[in-house]
């Protein structure tokens, strides 16, 4: 027997190298090793001892190059299942040969067939030796698994469990004929309805833009097989995103949207008479637009819903936004504590570009949340659609990967690579995909290798740029001709039977077609009816005896919990904010918290999310207290004994544009929970300005998204330089219109206690997504500390009048308009006592702007001479371009109206903190005293308009 016969795989690789050092120097290795070797045969030790010369007789000699052998065609297995995919043939069409690697052959291990054919199988292992009479034959089988028509790129996965599921699952071949059959019939039926679609729009609506699946025809059966094994799974929701290649298809043979309706929409009529443009509407192009169905078809052995979202241009920007979509849709909220995420209930399938996918770093952004706590969906399958081409752009163009899919492998999903002109191989990297997130509930990428039949879109000529390419795309036959051919000569199907399946398509879409009529079939969104007015109505005090229930038990902290001693001064404070009810006792954090208590005590689930949320960027709100000695966190609101949902809170990953993505995606699943996020400060929310221009506020106009996420923005000028001072409030000002938003700069913790209670109430009715410019020094400023009183009464109030200036009305002069910290400056200057003549009114909420409010305000000061804008920002930002033109309209030209405030600038503000200082006494002198002219060092405006 050979000694090694008894070890395969690894071990055997193990032990060979072993016994080649033992061989050299027997010392080399252990005792007990040296004995075992020592009986085997041949049974001298190594040459470099007195027992050495014994190898120099010629069986001995043979039995160590035998040995050199294993070890060298072990090797080369294992160089096949790394790097095999390098020589796989992706590329349908063969112009981009694959680059293979020297270590795949048998002679860069110094083998010959011979030797190969002389060793045993059992050298490969796995099952490809399985039944191999010898280790060339295993090899082969391995090349004929690892370097096909299918690239497996798993490597890269750490974990050994996963990594050895996804050897044994490829090398088996569990997932593809004959061991999973594929019905080929039904399988070119499909093809034919993808490819007879696009067919059937290419010649009807010649040049027009559709953006075609063809040359990936193949990611209809993949989507089929993965629908199909998730439901079988007992997944019940899928949910697909995707850009604009194929959608259409997609949409018509997933979705189920019906042909005629995109018929109807391919003829492009004009509906403005049945569209609710009064309403803000807009609409979008078709390729952008999103379907669900709920589908219990003879295919699919259960219920599943299938939905899509809408998607706008930007490419990959719903990635996050699916991803919380399906967050959402896995999560019960309604009972108190922590809520139940069941990983197994949804299924996100996220398709992406081959240029997309490695340029667009939402990409990256989006991967990073996969296995964290507060984002984990259980896995996302990606599909890349990968048509070897961006728009115009090369591969080596687009990306410095090796693939396009190069990305993931640092966030260690396993890859396959497919060539999509082969079906059987596509399938099964649909099914090995499905069958390995279920298993490990991660994520899996499949990357579709195809070509793209036309242009970037139907009316571009590819040929300009790619010449090469496009010749033999021109002669190159579909995967359904091709596969038709196959099952032809195999005799599965009859060539009429194969012509058929697309004659009777294209006779039916014509049928279809002619039936269209445009105006009728075309079935418009109907958005949400603008709010009704609900949002004055709101109730949101809560008595006091409430509160105060309320706020002892989230003081309260389990027996044994260490409280970090710094907390406690602060805690004890806390304690006895309801001694009386006219002390201003509340600050900031306390009112978010209590608001929050309350809103969950109603029944509502939220989640709140940001970075380093959980204590607060500026240490204020401890929402979760860590053990000062074990660590451990307590939760008090998720142990609330009122509480009547759930409450979710993440410190989130170091992202703005995912982040907010993910958290209005989870809002818009579900969008009777309260979800806030929180920036860092302000600034940087300008990180996810592709979430709220093309959803956040534009949804509605384009989708009739009704989204109501919560924007917490540090906002104010504090001296802090550029990048720490502005939410840049002008540009969510600028975006809005119609019912799209609501946008506040409040200045009170109770104002921000009604505001999040109002929120959280008008969910059902009439949800509007929130924008707050929240404070920063001032969450501890006197000022903005409210009474218990004030939260047991009263409501948000958009406009809070000069209280004190009302007292002696007559004697105002000029009204000081302003909104947010601005105004704490004004009424905490020593100048105000001065100047009774001057009144400082708040605009609290700057959008839908209250202009009754304003009106009111104006008649209540009889002998008002001028009114003044206030702001901090530089002329150009804040809410003054915003307010001016409406004020202008209110004001009718009874009084003038000024500005006070920093000029214009293309930086938000100054860098140094004592030049800050002075232009921020100037405004406020200047907000006192007309006759205070600006000063040219300090950049302050003050300007008649
Ligand atoms: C963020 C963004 N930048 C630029 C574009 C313009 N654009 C539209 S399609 C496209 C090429 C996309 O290539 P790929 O991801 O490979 O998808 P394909 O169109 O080839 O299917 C580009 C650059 C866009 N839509 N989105």
């Amino acid at each position: 027997m050979n000694p090694w016969d008894q070890f395969t795989g690894a071990n055997a690789g193990y032990v060979y190298e072993l016994f080649e050092r033992y061989q050299r120097d027997p010392s080399s290795v252990d005792e007990a090793t040296r004995r075992a070797f020592a009986t085997w045969t041949p049974a001298d030790p190594a040459p470099a001892t007195a027992e050495a010369a014994a190898l120099h007789t010629p069986g001995q000699a043979a039995a160590a190059n035998d040995l050199r052998a294993g070890i060298a065609a072990f090797n080369l297995a294992e160089s096949i299942r790394r790097f095999g995919h390098l020589a796989a043939r992706l590329d349908p069409l063969g112009f981009h040969d694959p680059i293979g690697d020297p270590s795949l052959q048998p002679q860069a291990h110094g083998l010959t067939t011979e030797t190969l054919k002389r060793l045993p199988a059992s050298i490969v292992s796995g099952p490809a030796a399985t039944g191999a009479a010898n280790a060339f034959e295993a090899i082969e089988r391995l090349r004929q698994i690892y370097c096909s028509t299918t690239g497996h790129d798993y490597n890269h996965v750490f974990v050994p469990d996963e990594r050895v599921w996804l050897r044994q699952a490829v090398e088996s071949g569990q997932f593809r004929p004959p061991n999973d059959p594929i019905n080929g019939r039904e399988l070119l039926d499909r093809v034919s309805e993808v490819e007879t679609f696009e067919r059937f729009l290419h010649r009807t609506f010649p040049g027009k833009t559709r953006f075609s699946i063809e040359g990936l025809d193949m990611m209809v059966p993949v989507l089929d097989e993965i629908i199909h094994d998730a439901a079988e799974n007992g997944v019940q929701h899928v949910m697909i995103a995707m850009a604009h290649r194929g959608r259409l298809n997609v949409l018509a043979h997933i979705l189920q949207k019906p042909y005629k309706e995109i018929l109807a929409e391919f003829k492009d009529p004009v509906l403005s008479k049945r569209l609710r443009v009064d309403l803000g509407w807009m609409g979008d192009v078709k390729y952008h637009a999103g379907a669900r169905v709920e589908r219990q078809h003879d295919d699919l052995p259960k219920q599943v819903i299938i939905s899509m979202p809408p998607n706008p241009s930007h490419l990959e920007a719903v990635d996050p936004l699916l991803n919380g979509m399906a967050r959402a849709a896995a999560t019960t909220a309604s009972a108190p504590g922590a809520p139940i995420v069941d990983k197994g209930k949804v299924l996100a399938i996220l398709i992406h570009g081959d240029a997309a996918f490695p340029g667009q770093g939402i990409v990256a952004e989006t991967l990073n949340l996969s296995r964290l706590d507060g984002y984990d969906v259980g896995g996302i399958i990606h599909v890349i659609a990968n048509n070897q081409l961006g728009f115009t752009t090369d591969p080596e163009d687009s990306f410095s990967t090796s693939y396009a899919s190069g990305l993931a492998r640092g966030f260690k999903i396993p890859i396959t690579h497919v060539n999509a002109d082969d079906p059987v191989a596509c399938i099964e990297a649909a099914r090995l995909a499905i069958a390995y997130r279920q298993r490990f509930k991660l994520d899996y990428l499949i990357d579709l290798v195809g070509y793209r039949k036309y242009g970037h879109n139907e009316g571009d000529e590819p040929a300009f740029t790619q010449p090469q390419v496009y010749q033999i795309v021109a002669a190159h036959p579909s995967v359904r001709e091709q596969y038709a051919a196959a099952l032809v000569e195999s005799g599965e199907v009859t060539r009429d039977a194969a012509d058929a399946m697309v004659q009777s398509r294209m006779a039916a879409l014509e049928q279809v077609y002619a039936s269209v009529q445009p105006e009728q079939d075309i079935v418009p969104p109907v958005p949400e009816v603008p709010p009704s007015g609900a949002a004055h109505k709101a109730r949101t005090a809560v008595p006091l005896d409430a509160l105060e229930a309320i706020n002892a038990e989230l003081m309260r902290v389990p027996e044994g919990f260490n409280v970090h001693r710094k907390l406690e001064r602060g805690r004890e404070r806390r304690k006895g904010i309801f001694a009386s009810p006219t002390d201003r006792s509340i600050d900031w954090a306390t009112a978010e918290e209590l608001a929050l208590a309350t809103v969950l005590a109603d029944g509502v689930p939220i989640r709140l999310t940001g970075e380093d949320v959980e204590r607060g960027t500026f240490s204020h709100r401890h929402a979760v207290y860590k053990d000062s000695v074990s660590g451990e966190p307590h939760v008090p609101l998720q142990a609330l004994s009122r509480a009547r949902a759930a409450f979710e809170i993440h410190n989130s990953p170091l992202s703005e544009y995912a982040c907010v993505g993910f958290e209005l995606g989870y809002n818009l699943q579900e969008p009777s929970r309260l979800v806030l996020w929180e920036a860092q400060y302000g600034d940087f929310i300008n990180g996810a300005q592709i979430i709220l221009d093309e959803y956040l506020t534009s949804g509605r106009a384009k989708w009739g998204m009704a989204p109501s996420l919560v924007l917490l923005l540090p906002h104010g000028y504090e001296g802090q330089g550029p990048d720490h001072s502005s939410a840049r409030l002008e540009r969510f000002l600028n975006a809005a219109a119609d019912t799209n938003i609501r946008i506040v700069n409040c200045t009170t913790a109770a104002q921000y206690f009604h505001l999040l209670r109002r929120q959280a109430l008008l969910l059902g009715t009439d949800p509007l997504p929130l924008v707050v410019m929240t404070p920063k020094s001032l969450l501890r400023h006197p000022f903005t500390a409210s009474t218990p009183a004030e939260l047991a009464t009263g409501k948000f109030m958009r406009v809070i009048d000069d209280v004190e200036a009302q007292a002696q009305a007559a004697k105002v002069r000029r009204l000081v308009l302003c909104s947010g910290k601005v105004a704490v400056d004004l009424f905490t200057s020593e100048r105000r006592k001065d100047n009774p003549n001057v009144a400082i009114v708040r605009v609290e909420q700057l959008y839908p702007f209250p202009e009754d409010l304003i009106r009111d305000v104006l008649d209540r000061y009889p002998k008002l001479r001028e009114v003044c804008w206030v702001q901090e920002e530089p002329e150009n930002m804040g809410a003054w371009e915003f307010t001016r033109p409406l004020l202008e309209t209110i004001l009718d030209g009874r009084w003038p109206l000024r500005y006070i405030g920093r000029s214009r600038n293309s930086s938000p503000s100054e860098g140094s903190s004592s030049w800050h200082a002075a232009n921020q006494r100037a405004i406020v002198d200047q907000a006192f005293d007309a006759k205070i002219e600006p000063r040219e060092l300090d950049r302050v405006l003050s300007k008649q308009v």
